[in-house]
């Protein structure tokens, strides 16, 4: 299976956020895991897909410069304080954003990646993500005014082959000359995605790339450049996981409107 285009991926991106929103009350509980009620809203966000974004892009909102992946008063949130503390400058992914990608880092995207088990046929090739980098849709469009941005993916359950884990190429090694070389530069000397073997494949072999093993709370933050890819989930149950994307500044269109979100991090 060939990773989907960037419109085949918006559309269904699109239409797993409609349905997720139809349960948007689930995020809160559904994080905590504590009630009967959780269980189910985290069935109906594995119903929705393997993706679902939390908030609408391109808001105009999302410009002025304030997170809205926050608690709302009125109930309707999303997420809760604890989900906002995180991302705030000096919480526990808001700290290392900023590290790493200066003071002007951006909530850029905000997604749930829920992999339902899928042992055989179409739905086991459809719950594995190809071989790509996050960026790709930039290089595709052409009409992005770019800036690095990194993902935050946070393990919600234990991770391992089994369930379908993350895998990464590490960057090819450059010489010396190029040691400041950019991500997007290091990424040019990668192989053609083509010739990777697919992670849908019975016989990936262990040895390409490097196999993420961690805990359920692990936060793994990578480049946008970098390759990586995830297999299938035959485990006896979903594999669950939080991906904010941050920007080191606003991602916009030519025509000066945001790709998505362009929120700071508050303090
Ligand atoms: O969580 C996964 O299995 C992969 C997610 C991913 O690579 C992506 O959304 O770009």
């Amino acid at each position: 299976m060939r990773f989907p285009s960037r419109a085949r991926r918006s559309r269904l991106f699109e239409r797993a956020r409609k349905r997720a929103l139809t349960n948007r009350a689930s995020f809160n509980s559904a994080r905590t895991g504590e009630s009967e009620d959780g269980e189910k809203r985290w069935a109906a966000l594995e119903a929705a897909g393997c993706v679902a974004q939390v908030n609408a892009p391109t808001s105009s909102s999302a410009k002025d410069g304030d997170v809205n992946h926050r608690a709302r008063d009125d109930g309707s949130g999303i997420c809760d304080a604890k989900v906002s503390e995180t991302v705030a400058r000096d919480g526990a992914i808001g700290r290392v954003v900023i590290a790493l990608l200066g003071s002007d880092a951006r909530l850029f995207n905000d997604q749930y990646v829920v992999k339902p088990p899928a042992r055989n046929g179409a739905a086991r090739r459809a719950s594995c993500f190809e071989w790509h980098h996050d960026s790709q849709w930039c290089d595709d469009d052409g009409k992005t005014v770019y800036a690095p941005y990194l993902s935050a993916w946070v393990a919600l359950d234990d991770v391992s082959e089994e369930n379908g884990t993350l895998r990464f190429l590490p960057f090819p090694p450059i010489d010396r000359s190029q040691s400041c070389a950019s991500h997007r530069e290091r990424a040019k000397a990668y192989p053609e995605r083509s010739t990777l073997p697919s992670p849908a494949a019975d016989d990936m072999e262990d040895t390409c790339g490097r196999l993420l093993t961690v805990r359920a709370g692990s936060v793994v933050f990578f480049s946008d450049a970098i390759l990586h890819c995830s297999g299938p989930n035959v485990s006896d149950s979903s594999r669950r996981a939080w991906m904010p994307q941050f920007s080191s500044g606003p991602i916009f269109r030519e025509d000066g409107r945001p790709v998505s979100l362009t929120a700071k991090l508050v303090q």
